[in-house]
């Protein structure tokens, strides 16, 4: 099993659930401060150009989530998705809302203040972005009143997925208004097959 990564990006998700998981595989670093990621040897793998990517004998997946899930069914008995298929459909439903309603505007707000071209940033879209993101975080805080995973009694990657998610938050500031969700990823990061916080990773590539 290969995983293509990049220190603070997405790919912190696939290590998480591989280092949880306990399985073997070999780390390949696609330096995309050098662009290593828009070079033929890496389009090769995702013509998207981006991270993460696994290979898995045969199977070469992009995608976060879905290498997750994938790897969460190839390993199953560990417990990292539900059997049960309405606990599992709430299982997708986090895994959906995690990609949909936070990343997403995580991802416009990443884009306008560090990734597009000056001249093209939206410093409007940057606070809409934010006003999309907190009622999302609302309905996640309301659900997480009680619960210590997301879904079910037990982790699962939809934990994994959207802790990492809220680092992410917390990075673009935007979790200080929510004390349990900061609890609750404090408690994620505290589990010892964690990764790094985002701030780590991204501070070892600037080095
Ligand atoms: N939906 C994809 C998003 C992948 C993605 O955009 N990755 C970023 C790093 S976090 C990337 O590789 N960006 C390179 C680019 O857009 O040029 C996933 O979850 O895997």
């Amino acid at each position: 099993m290969k995983l293509y990564e990049f220190g603070p990006t997405r790919s912190i998700r696939v290590r998480w659930t591989l280092q949880e998981l306990d399985v073997p595989f070999e780390p390949i670093v696609v330096n995309m401060m050098k662009g290593e990621h828009r070079q033929p040897a890496f389009l090769d793998i995702n013509p998207a150009g981006k991270l993460p990517a696994m290979v898995d004998d045969d199977l070469v997946l992009t995608e976060s989530m879905a290498i997750v899930i994938y790897l969460a069914e190839k390993y199953s008995e560990k417990g990292f998705i539900p059997a049960d298929v309405k606990q599992r459909a709430e299982f997708h439903k986090w895994m959906m809302f995690t990609a949909t309603e936070l990343e997403q505007p995580l991802w416009r707000i990443a884009r306008n203040t560090n990734l597009y071209p000056e001249e093209k940033r939206q410093p409007t879209d940057v606070e809409m972005a934010a006003d999309d993101f907190r009622p999302m975080a609302t309905v996640l805080d309301e659900h997480l009143d009680g619960r210590e995973y997301v879904v079910g009694d037990h982790a699962t990657v939809a934990d994994f997925a959207l802790a990492y998610t809220l680092d992410w938050a917390n990075e673009a500031l935007l979790l200080g208004e929510f004390p349990r969700l900061q609890t609750y990823m404090m408690r994620m990061y505290a589990r010892p097959a964690a990764p790094m916080r985002i701030a780590t990773a991204f501070a070892r590539v600037m080095r």
